[in-house]
């Protein structure tokens, strides 16, 4: 064991440089390597790490010194092999506990018990290991390293926490509020920043005019906790497409009658619906869910299509079974009945279950397109806009068509672009040419 000094090794072209932080006192065990104080200049948050192991054996800095290349911090009772100087003989490291290091000014607050011959002063710690300059190390925050092990215990990415002491400092506090917040948002079931995503900020709305505070629906709570976490879990990608329904239309158009003789109203969705079985059956993973681990796909066999339904409380998504096994009129009173169910809130939860794939229509209110959030854990969902007639070349001439906007979302992990591309392309051409539901 031998008492050595520590000073401030080279940090680049900052002098006078202040100590916000001192994380070190007389008697603390340190690593090598382990921050030792805290400077902060204009630009950089500096942690200076100790050259050695060993016990503290006096501070001689504190909070607001201004310090410059070779100033002492303090000594230390070094292990023997514990330094980059290891080697040095005994003599010399023992000559280190009378005398600061070299250049070090007279009026620094070193205490020094016996003066020691210049040529037995200790080596200028070179070879120090060099600060840690978070700034250049891309941290564009600034929090003391108490702080930062605070943070890395608790699994709190500074980034994500916005600090209140000077100069946007991050405290204890900061990250203390950081993660009051979460929890509380976790309490409340706010996906947001349960995810560690910073919330919104809380704005009186009155102080700019009247307003009424109204309480969300049952539903609207429930499902927006439910898109939220699908919106944050699910890297979403949502391609679009518009497809030739003209004669889908119809053939709608010709079965009509029947239907309403049966009291049946036939929409095109039972028409999307159906190709949408068909397709589904050639693309195997877009009829599936990732396992909760996201290291194995889970393809179901079944297709049960979930449709969403606007009703007055909120969007419920009641699921149709079996889609592929059953005509379009059975479908269209199906569709009828589900829908009807939830809007007088008689849904069941098996009615709510066991989906595998959504579709989600606006083409009965309007818009020219939209972007559905998948249904997670389902991977892909459909979003139908309204048909409108448009003029389409035909290679010679403009024609009229009816076209129908479609929006495909679906689950990255899972489904690759081309693989979306090529899904929504067989769907198109499926409702463009129904006679494919036959191949
Ligand atoms: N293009 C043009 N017209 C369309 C159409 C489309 N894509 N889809 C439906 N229509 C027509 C129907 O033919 C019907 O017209 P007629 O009365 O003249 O026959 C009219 O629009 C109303 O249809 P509908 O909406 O009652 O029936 P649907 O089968 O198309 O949809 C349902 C049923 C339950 C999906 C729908 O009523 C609904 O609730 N849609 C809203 C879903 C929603 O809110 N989605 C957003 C979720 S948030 O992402």
């Amino acid at each position: 064991m031998a008492i050595k000094s520590i000073t401030l090794p080279d940090i680049g072209n900052y002098d006078n440089t202040p100590v916000i932080e001192v994380l070190i006192s007389p008697g603390d065990r340190v690593e090598k390597e382990d921050s030792l104080i805290t400077l902060e200049s204009d630009k950089a948050t500096m942690e200076i790490p100790s050259p050695y192991a060993g016990e503290i054996k006096k501070v001689l800095v504190k909070v607001d010194d201004a310090l410059k290349q070779g100033d002492l911090i303090a000594e230390i009772e070094a292990e023997e092999d514990s330094g980059e100087d290891a080697a040095t003989p005994s003599s010399q490291n023992e000559s280190a506990k009378e005398e600061p290091a070299e250049g070090t000014p007279d009026e620094k607050p070193v205490e020094t018990e016996k003066s020691a011959p210049a040529a037995e002063k200790p080596a200028e710690p070179a070879q120090t290991p060099a600060p840690v300059n978070r700034q250049s190390a891309g941290a564009a925050f600034h929090a003391s390293p108490s702080v930062r092990v605070f943070a890395r215990k608790l699994g709190v990415d500074l980034a994500n926490v916005t600090g209140t002491g000077p100069k946007g400092r991050i405290r204890q506090e900061d990250v203390e509020g950081a993660i009051k917040t979460v929890m509380e948002g976790v309490a409340k079931g706010g996906a947001a920043s349960g995810a560690g995503i910073p919330p919104l900020p809380e704005i009186d709305f009155s102080q700019f005019g009247e307003i009424e505070e109204k309480p969300l629906s049952r539903i609207k709570k429930l499902s927006g906790k439910h898109l939220s976490t699908a919106w944050l879990n699910i890297p979403h990608v949502t391609q679009f497409d518009e497809t030739d329904i003209t004669e889908l239309e119809d053939f709608r158009k010709s079965l009509k009658p029947r239907a309403e003789k049966a009291g049946i109203k036939m929409t095109p969705l039972v028409f999307v619906l159906k190709a949408l079985a068909h397709v589904l059956r050639e693309f195997p993973h877009m009829n599936a869910s990732l396992a909760p681990d996201g290291e194995n796909l889970i393809v179901k066999k079944y297709i049960n299509l979930g449709v969403a339904v606007d009703t007055p409380n909120g969007l419920l998504v009641p699921v149709v079974r079996d889609v592929d096994q059953k005509g379009i009129f059975e479908l269209s009173e199906e569709l009828m009945a589900i829908s009807e169910r939830a809007r007088n809130g008689k849904l069941t939860g098996a009615d709510l279950s066991g989906g595998t794939f959504s579709v989600s229509s606006l083409g009965g209110i309007g818009g020219t397109q939209f972007t559905p959030i998948v249904n997670g854990p389902e991977v892909g969902i459909l979003g139908v806009s309204k048909a409108s007639m448009q003029p389409v070349w035909n290679g010679s001439e403009f024609v009229p068509r009816l076209m129908l906007p479609l929006a495909l979302s679906y689950d990255h992990r899972v489904i690759d672009g081309a693989e979306g591309a090529r899904f929504m392309t067989t769907l198109s051409r499926t409702l463009t040419d129904l006679r494919e539901l036959m191949l």
